[in-house]
């Protein structure tokens, strides 16, 4: 496995590329062209100087996240065409110049739904947390409003303003739309790339959505092991696969996380470990919190996570998910640097045990 951080460009990203190398064991970057929109062609030349920053940092661009989806691709309308043709487009540059792991999702309308950004732990750390009763008290169209005042300035994947703007729009369109729709576009949207993810053997992750389970009544498919291994099927091609994402599949606590993983054995490009503890897993008033990434400190146990990871055979890019914010950092939340370099270093010491315990 190849420990990696997530960086969302220069521009962007309160973290430093030279900060990052200083991470012991991290040797490259989870990264995307954060200024472009969906359904936009990433050229080549973009691509190449992305690479060349990151490079010249004594890093390298282990995979993508994201390059999203066009709302039409997932809604299934005809202008997907296009659509689909430009992702064409931005999967072979990506090709081009080396890289082989896309991470994106099939979310309708809303990425990753928290309800707050900054929850005060008792360290006095602030973290990302969720609680089903605020999520039905909230008005769909106003989620944007509720969040942004934590976002720090910064401009979260997920929740980019000209996206909010639309949300509306989106809802009305999603009205008719089922679970197996959903399905038969994503299969739509994956026949018709499969041939240029071969060409370049780029591998395709598809991310959990988060929560795992339907939200404001928008249909959400990527969320268990049942309708993870009905995509797999549905395009049976080693290049169709997922990022594992610990803290999102994790969210719905009928998931048996390690389980999951087993069953995904060559499917697995890209693995997302996070920590979650659940104050209270009753669904109607669910609460959680993202906790340290250590076992002890919260509800999943990682080293039987990160032990099936190894046990499948997985080789591509892990990283360490959202961390809190620590020791007084500004920056955008769950994306500090503190936390989440302490994360990587635990998910490396649990690797090197579960290497050498294999050895003996
Ligand atoms: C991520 C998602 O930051 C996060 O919460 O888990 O935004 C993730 O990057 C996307 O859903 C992947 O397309
Ligand atoms: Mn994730």
């Amino acid at each position: 496995m190849e420990m990696t951080l997530r960086w969302y460009g220069s521009k962007f990203d309160t973290v430093t590329l030279q900060q990052i190398r200083q991470i012991p064991g991290v040797t490259g970057v989870i990264t995307t062209l954060y200024d472009t929109q969906p359904g936009e062609v990433w050229s080549q030349e973009r691509i190449h100087a992305l690479k060349e920053e990151v490079e010249a940092a004594g890093l390298r661009i282990s995979g993508i996240e994201s390059v999203n989806i066009h709302e039409d691709i997932k809604l299934g309308k005809p202008s997907r065409e296009q659509l689909i043709a430009n992702y064409i487009e931005t999967l072979e540059n990506l090709g081009k110049e080396d890289i082989h792991m896309v991470c994106y999702n099939f979310m309708p309308v809303f990425d990753w739904t928290r309800t707050e950004l900054a929850r005060v732990l008792p360290d006095g750390s602030t973290a990302l947390a969720y609680t089903q009763k605020a999520v039905d008290e909230l008005i769909p169209e106003k989620m944007f409003e509720s969040i942004a005042g934590d976002m720090n300035g910064t401009v979260m994947p997920g929740w980019e303003p000209e996206r909010m703007e639309h949300v509306k729009e989106l809802f009305e369109e999603y009205k008719d739309v089922t679970a197996d729709d959903l399905f038969d576009n994503l299969k739509y949207f994956l026949e018709k790339i499969m041939p240029v993810c071969n060409k370049y053997d780029i591998k395709m992750a598809i991310h959990p959505d988060d929560p795992a389970w339907p939200v404001f009544g928008l249909p959400r498919i990527i969320t268990c092991k049942e309708n993870i291994l009905r995509m797999m099927k549905m395009v049976d091609d080693p290049h169709n696969g997922v990022t594992f994402c610990a803290g999102s599949y994790g969210t719905n606590l009928k998931n048996d996380l390690p389980d999951m993983i087993r069953s995904l054995k060559g499917r697995v490009h890209f693995a997302h470990v996070r920590n979650l503890k659940f104050l209270d897993p009753n669904p109607e008033t669910l609460n959680f919190e993202e906790a340290p990434h250590l076992s002890r400190c919260g509800s999943f146990d990682l080293y039987e996570i990160v032990k099936a990871l190894h046990d499948i055979g997985f080789e591509g890019p892990i990283r360490p998910d959202h961390g809190r914010m620590i020791w007084g950092e500004v920056g955008m939340p769950g994306y500090g640097l503190y936390d989440r370099a302490l994360g990587a270093c635990y998910i490396n010491g649990l690797i090197e045990a579960i290497e050498k315990n294999d050895r003996k």
